[in-house]
């Protein structure tokens, strides 16, 4: 009998958000609570995550990565479709069905998340320009526009195509920034796809492992 070493995933060695589940890392743990599967953690300082060592893992420096076996991988999107395809429960069972997931992942990535984060860069090292308040607001209608669009495709749905799949997963998770900033409580099923997706004991378990895992290291260290 083989002995199978767990995957791991990279993380960040001390919270920027306090615990709150807010870095990349979240939707990988989750994802791997939804299918039962345990993992352990490499924690990586800052100035690891430039070293040589961690950009074999991942080019741009940067956390989560994942690691199983002969494989690594370095963007969420990727770990979160590998987890879903060689675990049950994150797919739909039909061909369609995990197309339509597949696509739902590339949504939230690609046409969701990117406005998100410019929202937050935009706060965090534009706060002082003089143009900040204007680019805020162009910023902050876009994110209106994708959000109003979603909002009438979930409708009273709740989830986005059927059973919970990978595609909500993402798509929460990437939403989940939003939370407490006005944006997403305009649309309340949004809100309420949130609330839901946050209220599964999977997620729950996630979290609370970063949030324990942050409190010890903070007292550790
Ligand atoms: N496209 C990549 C993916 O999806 O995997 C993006 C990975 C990424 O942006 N990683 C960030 C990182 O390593 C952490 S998640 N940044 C360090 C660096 O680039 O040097 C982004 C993040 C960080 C902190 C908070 N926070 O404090 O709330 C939220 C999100």
């Amino acid at each position: 009998m083989t002995s199978r070493s767990l995957p791991t995933i990279t993380v960040f060695q001390r919270s920027p958000d306090g615990g709150r589940g807010l870095a990349r890392d979240m939707r990988v743990r989750w994802a791997l609570e939804e299918v039962g599967q345990p993992y352990d953690l490499r924690p990586v300082s800052f100035a690891a995550m430039k070293a040589p060592a961690h950009r074999a893992r991942h080019p741009f420096g940067q956390i989560p990565t994942y690691e199983e076996g002969d494989v690594t991988l370095f963007e969420t999107g990727a770990i979160v479709l590998h987890i879903a395809s060689r675990h049950d429960g994150l797919f739909p069972a039909n061909a369609d069905g995990r197309a339509r997931a597949v696509n739902w992942m590339f949504a939230a990535l690609s046409s969701i998340e990117p406005v998100i984060v410019e929202r937050e860069m935009a706060r965090h090292l534009e706060r002082d320009e003089p143009w900040f308040e204007r680019r805020q607001h162009l910023v902050e209608d876009r994110i209106r526009a994708r959000l109003g669009d979603l909002s009438r495709r979930l409708g009273d749905a709740d989830w986005l195509d059927g059973g919970f799949s990978a595609g909500d997963l993402m798509t929460a998770d990437v939403l989940r920034r939003l939370v407490g900033s006005g944006l997403l409580e305009e649309h309340p099923n949004l809100a309420a796809f949130v609330a839901r997706a946050e209220a599964r004991p999977a997620f729950r378990r996630a979290f609370d492992a970063q949030r324990a895992f942050f409190g010890a290291a903070d007292v550790g260290t």
